[in-house]
């Protein structure tokens, strides 16, 4: 049998389910970009694109060589293709302008261009994750895009996925009828359809936290996790294991694969940050993918796509992965 490429969905996409031609477009030059960054982040020491740029995101946070570089390769790759509007990314304080000599499209792109790149120095899989919105109707203005026209809950997003750089680059795509897999194939230089119909199982005995923080969190949290930690003789009965990559693309990979439940909760350290993981380019397109796998996905009191986004860098808790899990411990928040 002949294989499926990416770029042969998206043409059957566009068959079946009529999915527009410049939204193919746009995950085509997305998945193009990433094998970019996917070659860029190999070559490590190699092209010394390891360590730190010695500056800062608007975030605070410190910015690796390979998140700037990330964060360029997807700019110049998706600005002149007449297929967006703008962009936003987390290394970026605000919404990116298309440049007036390239045409304007329907579509806003926002990105976290290196996930969990504070791996990246010690070798263990990092990823791009990225979520694509309808440009809402700027009723013929021509100025600056603002921050306001990406303020839509995940619950509007076409189109979302991630690309993982570990012991095979993957790219995980949904356009909302559910989740597809596909495995860079170095050799033909094309993303091959390996996943065809991605499900997360609804129960599960292993959890990612970052247990470090438990002193931090809130009431609800502490029970679930001591719950979880008791074991067959505590009140759930069974035993669990635990996973913690703190690389979310990765643990949320491990769970579309296997099940299991990721946590960011809310924690005390700072109250101006509700959480660790950005709503727009984090939270929201990986809850739309476990979502359409089958999983589910909370902040502890509401589903992560129906949140309405206040900024562009909003921080949220998050919990998500196998239903009957997130299920659980939303309960013990509401009780
Ligand atoms: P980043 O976008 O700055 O890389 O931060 C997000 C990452 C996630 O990939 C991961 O789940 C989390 O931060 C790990 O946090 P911690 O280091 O607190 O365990
Ligand atoms: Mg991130």
């Amino acid at each position: 049998m002949s294989r499926v490429t990416l770029s042969r969905y998206l043409i059957e996409q566009t068959r079946c389910h009529n999915t527009p031609a410049d939204l193919r477009f746009l995950i085509e030059v997305v998945a193009r970009a990433c094998k970019a960054i996917s070659h860029a982040v190999s070559k490590g020491a190699l092209d010394d694109v390891l360590g730190s740029m010695g500056t800062e995101n608007v975030q605070g946070e410190v910015q690796k060589k390979l998140d700037v570089m990330s964060n360029e390769i997807l700019l110049e790759a998706n600005e002149w293709g007449g297929h967006l509007a703008g962009m936003a990314s987390e290394e970026m304080d605000k919404a990116y302008q298309i440049p007036g000599r390239y045409p304007k499209g329907a579509y806003l792109l926002v990105f976290d261009p290196l996930d969990g790149s504070s791996n990246i120095d010690v070798n263990v899989s990092v990823g791009t994750i990225f979520s694509v919105l309808r440009c809402p109707d700027r009723n013929g203005a021509t100025g600056d895009l603002g921050e306001e026209a990406f303020l839509q809950p995940g619950t509007e997003q076409v189109a979302a996925g991630y690309a993982i750089y570990g012991p095979q680059t993957m790219l995980l795509l949904t356009m909302g009828n559910g989740v597809k897999g596909f495995t860079l194939d170095r050799e033909l230089g094309s993303f091959v359809l390996t996943h065809d119909d991605i499900k997360v199982p609804e129960t599960t005995q292993e959890f990612a936290v970052n247990m470090s923080n438990q002193r931090h969190w809130e009431a609800p949290v502490q029970r679930y996790v001591s719950e979880l930690l008791a074991g067959e003789s505590g009140p759930l009965e069974k035993n669990y294991n635990m996973r913690w990559i703190a690389s979310m693309v990765a643990d949320v990979h491990r769970i579309l694969t296997r099940g299991g439940l990721f946590m960011y909760p809310r924690d005390d350290r700072d109250p101006s940050m509700p959480g660790k993981l950005r709503l727009m380019y984090e939270a929201n397109p990986m809850s739309f993918i476990i979502e359409q796998a089958g999983g589910a996905a909370t902040n502890g009191t509401q589903r992560i796509l129906d949140i309405q986004p206040t900024s562009l860098h909003q921080r949220v808790p998050v919990f998500l992965g196998s239903k009957e899990e997130v299920e659980r411990v939303t309960a013990y928040h509401q009780e």
